[in-house]
């Protein structure tokens, strides 16, 4: 079902005619805790909480006392009243700032539920928001990650797709499929009159799509790197310093470190923020024989890290001797000679690192971020889709091939069918289950 855009609300996504109540900062004791109210019933439920409050002038912060139903003091709060649609959900709405207590925040939300106020959903604020057109459902993602934004570059991806920059790429789209809709429907009208159709516009049209799709499609990998962090993977022998590099990198003692070789058997993967970008860092078994079965299972999932990763940091320890040989062309593979304080010669014109020194850390440093951040630097606006994105894509995709083969007729329904999909993108379709899978990602009280 397409959402009735007269009302603006859907019954999947409006979630309903009820007020909402929950806290909106992160549980526990702190400083300070915001508690929000959304619904048509918030004016009344606000008198019930704040007898006093001053509900006629919205959007202004005011201090107000809080009691429970039967008139017992609770707290002084600063109150902002919001009044529908200029409101973050485009309905009546009330913020509440109170001391972070949890008995506080427990007794106020308590008032409002015993007043008629029904406990919010995970990210149900924002579902609102979506079903009042206040944004549509790529950016509501966007409000998530920006919320468990970590990084520079996590932060700058969300902002962006929050103002819309990967929603005008979606409507750039359908704008596309649209026009090449009607050069279709169009020459369905042209052939009943016996005219010869130009195969060459409907085919340009049809490229356009495609290229469009392909071109956001492409930015799957680098959203990966962003949202997640860029694999980052040490591989080498046994002994040769991985997990000393693992720790030092991290800045703490997260691997041990032994100076017998085979001490690594599983895969450690840390978080790591190099200037901004996410990385994860990831330590692996010494690559050998495998002197029994578990170390076998360590090497046969360090292989797999290595097929998998960004970028590997292949180690060749110095007093194994020996410049490394690199199979792989590219910029995947980083070789790298580890423990250079034990080289009786100078190592020119290869990176080579100390991590008891502490020579060449930066510069390993500096290669990773390189390495990292180059991708990245390839996309254009800020845009980068995501899992649930790129699935769409290659749906409305699969809708367009080969509809210049077969009839108009045909190819017209197989066009809408992708424009049906790019809507469900956006939020604009009725479906439970896209939204299901959007919003219980969400934190309860966004
Ligand atoms: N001199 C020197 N010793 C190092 C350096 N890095 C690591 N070592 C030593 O080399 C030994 C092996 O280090 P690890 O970090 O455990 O090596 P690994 O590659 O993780 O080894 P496995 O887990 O067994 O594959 C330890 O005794 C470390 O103290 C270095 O830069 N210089
Ligand atoms: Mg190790």
């Amino acid at each position: 079902m397409v959402k009735d855009s007269s009302s603006g609300l859907s019954s999947a996504l409006s979630g309903g005619a009820d007020t909402i109540v929950a806290r909106a900062t992160a549980a526990g004791a702190c400083a300070l805790a915001v508690i929000r109210v959304s619904g048509p019933e918030t004016g009344r439920l606000a008198r019930v909480l704040c007898p006093k409050i001053d509900m006629e002038t919205p959007w202004r912060a005011a201090v107000v006392r809080l009691c429970d139903r039967s008139g017992g003091f609770l707290e002084t709060a600063v109150a902002i009243p919001y009044r529908a649609p200029k409101s973050y959900t485009g309905e009546d709405m009330l913020e509440l700032m109170v001391h972070g207590s949890p008995w506080i925040v427990d007794a106020v939300v308590g008032t409002m539920i015993s007043a008629g106020a029904r406990h919010a959903n995970p990210g149900e604020f924002t579902r609102r928001a979506v079903a009042n057109g206040k944004m549509d459902l790529v950016q509501a993602e966007a409000v998530n990650e920006v919320v468990h934004a970590e990084t520079a570059w996590q932060a700058r991806l969300a902002r962006e797709q929050l103002h819309g920059a990967l929603s005008r790429e979606f409507g750039a789209l359908k704008e596309e499929l649209i026009v090449f809709l009607a050069e279709i429907e169009g020459s369905l009208d042209f052939e009943e009159q016996g005219a010869v159709v130009n195969q060459e516009v409907l085919r340009k049209a049809h490229e356009g799509c495609v290229s469009r799709i392909d071109a956001l499609l492409d930015t799957t990998a680098v959203g990966v790197r962003v949202r997640e962090g860029a694999r980052v993977v040490i591989v080498g022998p046994p002994n040769s310093g991985k997990s000393t590099l693992f720790n030092a990198l991290l800045a703490r003692e997260r691997a041990i470190v032994t100076a017998a070789p085979g001490t690594t058997r599983d895969v450690l993967e840390a978080d790591l923020e190099i200037e901004g970008l996410p990385v994860i860092l990831v330590d692996t078994a010494g690559l050998r024989e495998a002197a029994d079965l578990a170390e076998a299972e360590g090497i046969r999932r360090a292989e797999q890290e290595e097929a998998r990763a960004d970028v590997i940091l292949a180690l060749h320890a110095a007093d194994e001797g020996g410049a490394p040989q690199s199979q792989e062309v590219g910029d995947r593979r980083l070789d790298i000679v580890s423990k250079v304080d034990l080289a009786n010669q100078r190592m020119d014109g290869i990176l080579a690192i100390s991590c008891v020194t502490g020579e060449g850390l930066d510069r390993l440093r500096e290669e990773i971020h390189r390495r990292v951040s180059e991708p990245m630097m390839s996309i254009t606006a800020g845009v980068a889709v995501n899992a649930r994105h790129a699935n769409a894509l290659v749906r409305a995709r699969e809708y367009l091939e080969g509809v210049l083969l077969v009839p108009r007729e045909v190819a017209a329904l197989e066009i809408r069918s992708g424009m049906m999909v790019l809507d469900e993108v956006l939020g604009e379709v009725d479906d439970e289950d896209v939204l299901e899978a959007v919003f219980s990602a969400f934190c309860v009280g966004k």
